[in-house]
C-alpha cells in the first residue's frame, strides 16, 4: 500500500464525568485522530492516546501533533509499506513517542484489513468473539457514592472493579469497598504515585485479596518494582512501565510483575502489543487491554486487540456510554449483561466512523499529501 494522505483532526469531547487519577482530573478530552489514505483507494483511522498533559507518560495531544507533522508523517508519506511492522520500523530513527506513533501504525493495520475485507481482529491474530470487560472508577472524595457507583456497574454486569488510589485515599477506601463487596474482583490502580519507602503502607493492601496492584511505584522504573513484588503476596501489574518487548522481558525475568496491562498507545501499536501479548503467553503472565479514555476509534483498536490469545483477565475496556453522550463510532460500543463486549466481524476495526459528528467537534485539522507522480517518476526529481 503506498500512504497517499494523512488528515489530521483534533476533536474536544466532553467526558460525561469527571475522571479523577492520582496525577489529576480530566474533564475534557483532546483527542488527535488520524484518517490515513493509500493510493489505491483505501483508508484506515487511528486514535493519539496521549492525555492533555504530561502527566501519566511524557506525551500530549499538542507534542503529538507537532512530532506528527514534523517527523513521522514525513517518514511514511509517499512509501509503499507491506505492513504496519514495515510502518514502525520506517518511524523508528524517533525516539519515543510511542502514542504518536501507535496512531500511525494502528490507522495502517485498519487500512490493511479494510483492503483484504477481513476484520482487524482476524487479521491481528485474534481467536475470541467476545471479551471479559471491567470498569476503571476515578478516585471519589465521596466513599458512600463510590460505593454506590459500584453497584451500578456490577448491576450492568462489568466482571471487575479497578478504583484509582493515591496517598490519602487509599488503605480506607479500599477497605471500605472490600466490606461491602467482599466478593468481587478488585484491583487498584497508582498511577506511579507511591515509592518504595511507602512499602508498609503498600503492604496493607495485601489484606484485600486485590487481583492485582497496577503501577505503584515510578513510571519509569523497574528494578524498584522487583523489589516490592519481592515483598507483597498480591500480584503487581505493570502500566506505565512497559513501552515495549524489551520492557516486558525485563520486568518478568526481575519478578518486578506477574501481570502486564497494554496499551497500544504506549507500546506504539499492534505490532508491538503482539509481540508482548505472545511473549506473556509463551511465559504465562496474565495479560488484558488498558484504556486511555478513548473515543470509539481507540477503543474499536483496543476491543480487536483483546482478541488475541492470553487477553484472559477483564480489560478497562467498557461501553461508550460510560464516557461520551454521543460517540463517534456506529454503533455505539455496548457491552452485555455478562460484561463481554462482541468482537466485530465486519472489515477493519468493525464500526463506521462517524463523520458528521467528528465535523461536529474538530477544532483543527490538516491535511499532508505525498508529492504527486507523473507516470511514475516522482515530481521532485523530474
Ligand atoms: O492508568 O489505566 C490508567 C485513564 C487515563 C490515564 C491512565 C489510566 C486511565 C484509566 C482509565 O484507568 C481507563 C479507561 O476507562 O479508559
Ligand atoms: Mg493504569
Amino acid at each position: 500500500m503506498k500512504i497517499a494522505a494523512i488528515h489530521a483532526r483534533e476533536v474536544s469531547m466532553q467526558l460525561v464525568a469527571p475522571f479523577e487519577t492520582s496525577f489529576g482530573v480530566t474533564y475534557n478530552r483532546r483527542i488527535l485522530l488520524l484518517e490515513l489514505n493509500g493510493e489505491d483507494g483505501s483508508s484506515g483511522w487511528g486514535e493519539v492516546t496521549a492525555g492533555e498533559g504530561p502527566f501519566y507518560n511524557p506525551e500530549t495531544t499538542d507534542t503529538a501533533w507537532i512530532v506528527l507533522r514534523d517527523f513521522l508523517v514525513p517518514l511514511l508519506l509517499g512509501k509503499t509499506i507491506g505492513s504496519a511492522e514495515a510502518a514502525l520500523r520506517a518511524m523508528e530513527p524517533v525516539r519515543g513517542h510511542e502514542m504518536a506513533k501507535a496512531a500511525l501504525e494502528t490507522a495502517v493495520w485498519d487500512a490493511l484489513a479494510k483492503r483484504q475485507s477481513m476484520s482487524l481482529s482476524k487479521l491481528l491474530g485474534g481467536t475470541q468473539t467476545e471479551i471479559p470487560c471491567g470498569v476503571s472508577l476515578g478516585i471519589h472524595h465521596d466513599t458512600g457514592k463510590l460505593l454506590d457507583r459500584i453497584g451500578q456497574e456490577l448491576a450492568a454486569g462489568y466482571q471487575r472493579v479497578k478504583l484509582k488510589i493515591k496517598p490519602g485515599r487509599d488503605i480506607e477506601v479500599v477497605s471500605a469497598v472490600r466490606e461491602k463487596y467482599p466478593d468481587i474482583a478488585l484491583t487498584v490502580d497508582a498511577n506511579s504515585a507511591y515509592r518504595l519507602a511507602d512499602i508498609s503502607l503498600l503492604k496493607q493492601l495485601d489484606a484485600f485479596n486485590l487481583t492485582y496492584i497496577e503501577q505503584p511505584l515510578e513510571w519509569n522504573e523497574i528494578y524498584q518494582h522487583a523489589t516490592l513484588q519481592r515483598q507483597l503476596r498480591t500480584p503487581i501489574c505493570l502500566d506505565e512501565c512497559i513501552h515495549n518487548l524489551r520492557d516486558a522481558e525485563a520486568a518478568i525475568e526481575l519478578g518486578a510483575c506477574k501481570v502486564i496491562n497494554i496499551k497500544l498507545g504506549r507500546v506504539s501499536g499492534h505490532t508491538e502489543a503482539r509481540k508482548i501479548q505472545a511473549y506473556c503467553l509463551e511465559h504465562d503472565v496474565p495479560v488484558w487491554c488498558g484504556g486511555m479514555l478513548e473515543s470509539g476509534i481507540g477503543r474499536a483498536h483496543n476491543i480487536a486487540m483483546s482478541s488475541l490469545p492470553g487477553f484472559v483477565l477483564p480489560g478497562d475496556v467498557s461501553a461508550s456510554k460510560r464516557y461520551w453522550e454521543e460517540d463517534i463510532v456506529v454503533p455505539a460500543v455496548d457491552v452485555s449483561a455478562a460484561g463481554t463486549i462482541l468482537v466485530r466481524d465486519s472489515p477493519g476495526i468493525g464500526f463506521d466512523v462517524n463523520k458528521k459528528r467528528i465535523e461536529k467537534l474538530t477544532v483543527r485539522e490538516e491535511s499532508w499529501k505525498a508529492v504527486q507522480s507523473v507516470s511514475g517518476v516522482p515530481v521532485g526529481t523530474i
